[in-house]
C-alpha cells in the first residue's frame, strides 16, 4: 500500500465465485426455497446495510456502541493491550478502530466477505493507525476456512460484534465457536456481541422498519442474484416479511410472492405460487446464560459480559 510504508496491506482478492452457482440453484429450487446471507452482501446490500444500522428501528447497533461506549476502559482492563485483532465481518472497520486507542493491537485482520468495501475501508484506516500492520482477508465465514500464516499468534483476539452469530444455526454457531478456540493459542480470547431475547414487537419492528431499508436490503438479494445467476426476478413481484419465531428464539426474514411468479435462469427455473416464499434470513436471539453456556461447550472461558440497562444487547468476552 503506497500511502503506508513499512505496512503490508494484502490486496484483498475477489472471492471464487464457483460454487456458488450451484449453491444458489440448490436453496431456490428446494421445497422450502432459501438462500444464505451472504447473497445480501453485494455493493448495495452493503450500503443498505450500514443505512439499517442508523434505523431507530434497527436497535442492536447504537445499543451494542452505548455498551463499547461505557465499559470500554474495563473491558481493556480485562482483556490487556496488545495482540493480534482478528476482525470478523469487519464491514466499514469502524466497531474495530473504536478499540484501536484503548487495546493497542499491534496487528488488525479484518475479515469480509465484500472485498470491494473491505479494501476501501483499510487503506482509509491505514491512514489513520500506521503503526498497526493490517492484513486485509477476503473470506467467507459460513465456509470451511483458515488463517494464513501472516496472521500473528501471539496473542489472538476475535472480534465478533453486532451479534453476526445469530445468522447461524445454534449447532453451527457452536461449530463456529469451536474453530475460533482452535485457533487461538493459551492467550487468546473472543469478544462477542449478542442480541438477547426480547418483546417479540421490538424485535419484529428492528428487522421491518417504517422507511421500508431492511425491505429493500432484503429484495435486492433478488437484483444480486440476478447478477449472478442470469435470472429473471422482477422486485415488483415480491414483498419484504419479518417476523419474530418464538419456539426457535429467531427472527426469519422471507421474500414473499405477490403473485404466482415464474423464474427463468441459464440452466433452470421455478415457479412460485402467490404467497410462496424464499427464507433469506435467520438471525436467533439468545438469552445470556444460553450463549455463555455455547461459548463453555467450545472450550472457551466466559470471563465478563456487559449489558444495557434494558437487557438488549450483550458484548461477552470469553478466554482461552
Ligand atoms: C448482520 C446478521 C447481525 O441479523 O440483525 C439486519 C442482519 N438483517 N437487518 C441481523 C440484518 C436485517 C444482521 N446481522
Amino acid at each position: 500500500h503506497p500511502g503506508a510504508a513499512g505496512n503490508v496491506l494484502h490486496p484483498v482478492p475477489p472471492l471464487p465465485r464457483a460454487g456458488e452457482h450451484a449453491e444458489l440453484c440448490s436453496g431456490l429450487l428446494a421445497s422450502r426455497a432459501h438462500t444464505s446471507p451472504k447473497y445480501f452482501y453485494d455493493a448495495m446490500g452493503s450500503v443498505l446495510f450500514e443505512a439499517i444500522c442508523v434505523l431507530p428501528e434497527y436497535y442492536p447497533t447504537r445499543t451494542e456502541a452505548a455498551i463499547f461506549s461505557t465499559h470500554l476502559p474495563q473491558m481493556a482492563e480485562v482483556i490487556g493491550t496488545g495482540g493480534t485483532i482478528i476482525d470478523l465481518g469487519a464491514g466499514n472497520c469502524a466497531k474495530a478502530a473504536r478499540l484501536f486507542p484503548l487495546l493497542h493491537p499491534h496487528q488488525y485482520v479484518p475479515i469480509d466477505i465484500s472485498a470491494d468495501h473491505l479494501n476501501d475501508a483499510v487503506s482509509r484506516l491505514q491512514q489513520r493507525f500506521p503503526h498497526i500492520e493490517m492484513t486485509a482477508l477476503s473470506l467467507d465465514l459460513a465456509q470451511d476456512w483458515q488463517l494464513p500464516p501472516e496472521v500473528r499468534n501471539e496473542r489472538r483476539l476475535f472480534f465478533y460484534p453486532g451479534s453476526s452469530i445469530g445468522n447461524f444455526e445454534p449447532a453451527q454457531a457452536l461449530d463456529f465457536l469451536r474453530h475460533l478456540r482452535l485457533c487461538c493459542d493459551n492467550n487468546g480470547g473472543i469478544l462477542i456481541g449478542v442480541d438477547l431475547i426480547k418483546d417479540a414487537q421490538i424485535l419484529a419492528t428492528a428487522y421491518d422498519d417504517h422507511l421500508g431499508v431492511t425491505a429493500a436490503f432484503n429484495l435486492n438479494l433478488l437484483r444480486h442474484i440476478n447478477r449472478l445467476l442470469g435470472s429473471d426476478f422482477a422486485l415488483s413481484q415480491w414483498q419484504h416479511r419479518a417476523f419474530f419465531n418464538s419456539r426457535q428464539s429467531r427472527i426469519e426474514m422471507h421474500l414473499e410472492a405477490k403473485q404466482d411468479v415464474q423464474v427463468r435462469w441459464a440452466d433452470g427455473g421455478r415457479d412460485f405460487r402467490q404467497g410462496e416464499s424464499i427464507h433469506t434470513e435467520n438471525s436467533y436471539k439468545y438469552s445470556i446464560p444460553d450463549f455463555v453456556a455455547l461459548l463453555e461447550q467450545a472450550g472457551f472461558i466466559a470471563a465478563h459480559h456487559w449489558t444495557d440497562s434494558d437487557e438488549w444487547f450483550a458484548v461477552i468476552y470469553a478466554q482461552t
